[in-house]
């Protein structure tokens, strides 16, 4: 079973969930790096006014990677996505706002998922050309963000 399976009881952690109410994880994904394109996507972070508190990049293993995308673990790309985050360096960050909308703010500046769909503009607009490849993740939720904060963060 994977380290941080959803029978992991985090989501109860009240205190937790306050405390990065207005935080969101992000990273930048390893096409990313391997394109040079890191410092652009913490530019963009910084020019929106949000502040990354936390950041450390390494190459996740591939039970980090299992437990991340835990939620698409029955979707046909799943084994082929898990391969992709833990082929080489991620950049994973804490991203702190103003207010308790971070992540959804954050996922608009990253762009839609699909390729044709990511509005010019957005990161995965203006850089993405495969939707398997996309550059960035986003948490999706206010549980999802507290959720991957802990899983990339533990201390
Ligand atoms: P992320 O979690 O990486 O921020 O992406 P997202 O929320 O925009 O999209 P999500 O639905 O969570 O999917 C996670 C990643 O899986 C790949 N994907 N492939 N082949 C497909 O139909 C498909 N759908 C999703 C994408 O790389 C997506 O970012
Ligand atoms: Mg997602």
């Amino acid at each position: 079973m994977a380290p941080f399976g959803s029978s992991r009881p985090w989501f109860r952690n009240i205190d937790f969930m306050d405390q990065v109410a207005n935080q969101t994880f992000i990273m930048c994904k390893p096409d990313a790096v391997e394109r040079g394109l890191v410092g652009e996507i913490i530019s963009r972070i910084e020019q929106k006014g949000f502040s990354i508190v936390k950041m450390d990049q390494r190459v996740p293993t591939r039970a980090l990677a299992e437990a991340h995308y835990e939620e698409h673990s029955d979707k046909p790309f799943y084994g082929e996505l898990v391969d992709f985050l833990s082929r080489g360096p991620v950049v994973a960050m804490v991203v702190e706002g103003p207010s308790d909308n971070t992540f959804a703010v954050m996922r608009t500046l990253i762009g839609k998922t699909r390729v044709d769909d990511a509005q010019p503009g957005s990161i995965r607009g203006d850089f993405a050309t495969s939707t398997n490849e996309n550059l960035v993740h986003g948490s999706d939720a206010h549980e999802s963000a507290a959720r991957e904060i802990l899983l990339w963060f533990p201390s």
